[in-house]
């Protein structure tokens, strides 16, 4: 006890220490005029700025060797390479990543487009990330449009985040008003109170370690100005967690959900490809949206209803939000002249009071309670906890629901996202898949892609163990498929994402033999071989480890 105390007591000297070396650092940083050119428009700036820096043109960091431990440590604080973040410039120039059909386009002028207010919500935010955010706005964005940037700290424990911010966003060109949450209310209550003071005409809501390029702002409002029940996404390009590396994402998708409800993305469909006739310019209808970065009218905001207030801090708010919109009459597009970069990271660096999975079953749970009709079920049949999740009071939700005469859940996945993984018309049936041998059943394990196939012990509770035969014939876990490649010579069963090509994820049940056979290599599904839990493909023969149980789920 009294070890643990005492490591509990070194780690939060070494993290204050940490802070401190990293107050002095900044310090220094900041002071450095040459890294400051606050409030100079992007052309006038880039004489100043040093284009080998760390970071210009949005290259990478490297770390020397040396610094390998204090990267190490500094990447704790915010779950990304803080230590790469501080060594690039709050100015830094990025490449213009759009195509070429979207430098040409031309939008109004900026006077005649609606004005509008960034805000940008955060806890325990680090700074360098969230000033060159700031600075990535304000060098980027007209400024007829360019209303404010409201900062909401969400009960942030970090001292810089205080006078500190207030004095250096007073400096800026632009209107910078910091409000602070008096508690920790999570992603929906900050955003809501940075609406609530804002006065521009349309809310524009970007994570707090994005950065803006070129372009980005006008193709977004300009959307809207045409019609203001449309809810607009820039294209989100990746910044390393790594390096810091601006990465423009290769291929466009759209947004979409798995069974258990965590926003994914996926190809664009057929139907949305066909429908932009081979132009890479024009908005993409999405089924929902990552959540993070979006314009939408103020006044279609508070129309549509807002967020659901009784989301907590992290989590289903923007799958809500998607739903929505499309069941309630707008739409939802991502716009591919306009490219932001996010900061995607492996994991939260902040605390979840109560617990992740509470908070998270509690947000998802409202989503499925009051937008998912019959369909909530598939949810509860993929996360049989969250089915104790208590989630409070939906009646209010429920009422917006009825008052805006919004369509069935149904009517959404058949219109607006038909190649949903909840269609049940793109399935056969819903099974658990059960060795006669072993008596074992095939279970994803919670795994994600790119992970081995496995087989544990049927508990009949759903779960990890539902597996789907779709009409492409792929025997699928969610939106994970069960695959097989030519590298491994066959031998190991892998779950990848699944692609609707058939070939690899291809298989076949044979109701006589009970037999799940590969197509593509002719092999049959068999038992796991002694010492491992993965499932194996061998020489159909008929052996009893060969044979699979399909026993029925219902799914609703
Ligand atoms: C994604 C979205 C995020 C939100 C989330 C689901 C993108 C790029 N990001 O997760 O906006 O929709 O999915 O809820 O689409 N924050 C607070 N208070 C909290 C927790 C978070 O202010 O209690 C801030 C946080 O500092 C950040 C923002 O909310 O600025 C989003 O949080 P995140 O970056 O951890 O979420 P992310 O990108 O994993
Ligand atoms: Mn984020």
């Amino acid at each position: 006890m009294r070890n643990k105390r005492f490591m509990y007591g070194k780690v939060i000297l070494a993290t204050s220490m940490i802070w401190f070396m990293f107050d002095v650092l900044l310090l220094l940083y900041y002071t450095d005029d040459g890294n400051r050119g606050s409030i100079t428009q992007e052309h006038t700036q880039s004489r100043r700025v040093d284009l080998k820096g760390p970071g210009e043109m949005g290259q990478p960091v490297i770390i020397p060797p040396e610094e390998e431990e204090l990267k190490k440590e500094m990447f704790k604080i915010n779950q990304f390479n803080l230590l790469a973040s501080n060594k690039i410039s709050v100015n830094r120039t990025l490449p213009d990543v759009r195509i070429d059909g979207c430098k040409k386009k031309i939008y109004p002028p900026s006077q005649k487009l609606p004005t509008t207010s960034i805000i940008i919500v955060f806890h325990n935010e680090a700074w360098s990330t969230l000033i060159r955010n700031i600075h990535s706005i304000i060098n980027r964005s007209p400024r007829e449009i360019l209303e404010e940037i409201i900062l909401v700290d969400d009960a942030s424990e970090r001292d810089f985040l205080g006078k500190q911010l207030d004095d250096y966003v007073r400096g800026l060109s632009v209107r910078v008003r910091v409000v602070r949450m008096a508690e920790r209310s999570g992603i929906v209550g900050a955003r809501l109170r940075g609406a609530a003071i804002s006065t521009g005409e349309v809310l524009t809501f970007l994570d707090a370690h994005c950065e803006c390029t070129k372009g980005w702002l006008e193709p977004l409002i300009a959307r809207i100005a045409e019609d203001r029940t449309r809810v607009v996404s820039p294209v989100i390009d990746s910044i390393s967690d790594e390096t810091f590396e601006y990465n423009s994402v290769p291929e466009l998708g759209c947004g979409g959900f798995n069974w258990r409800l965590n926003f994914r993305w996926y190809p664009m469909s057929k139907r949305e490809k066909k429908r932009r006739k081979g132009d890479a310019t024009i908005p993409i209808n999405t089924p929902t949206m990552a959540g993070g970065l979006f314009s939408i009218h103020k006044e279609y905001f508070y129309r549509i209803g807002t967020y659901d207030e009784g989301m907590d801090i992290w989590g289903g708010e923007n799958l809500e939000m998607s739903f929505r919109i499309w069941m309630c009459g707008g739409t939802l597009e991502i716009v591919p002249c306009s490219h932001v970069g996010h900061v995607f990271r492996g994991k939260s660096p902040y605390t979840f009071p109560g617990g992740v999975a509470t908070v998270v079953h509690n947000n998802n749970r409202r989503l499925a309670e009051v937008w998912m009709d019959e369909y909530k079920s598939f949810y509860y049949k993929t996360v049989p906890n969250a089915r104790n999740a208590e989630y409070g009071d939906i009646e209010d939700r429920k009422q917006l629901r009825e008052k805006l005469q919004c369509n069935s859940f149904r009517w959404y996945l058949e219109n607006i996202f038909p190649d949903s993984q909840f269609l049940l018309d793109n399935y056969f049936r819903f099974c658990e898949v059960r060795n006669m041998e072993t008596k074992q059943c095939l279970d994803n394990m919670g795994q994600k892609e790119k992970s081995k196939a496995a087989l544990s012990r049927c508990h009949g509770q759903g779960g990890h163990q539902i597996y789907a035969w779709s009409k492409l014939n792929e025997l699928k876990h969610d939106d994970l498929c069960l695959d097989a490649s030519a590298p491994s010579g066959f031998k190991d069963v892998e779950q990848s994402r699944c692609n609707s090509h058939g070939g690899t994820q291809e298989w076949r049940y044979n109701e006589e033999l009970k037999s799940i056979m590969h197509v593509v290599s002719g092999l049959c599904l068999d038992k796991a071989d002694a010492d491992s839990t993965t499932p194996t493909l061998h020489q159909c023969d008929n052996r009893l480890s060969q044979k699979w149980e399909l026993v029925e789920i219902s799914m609703f």
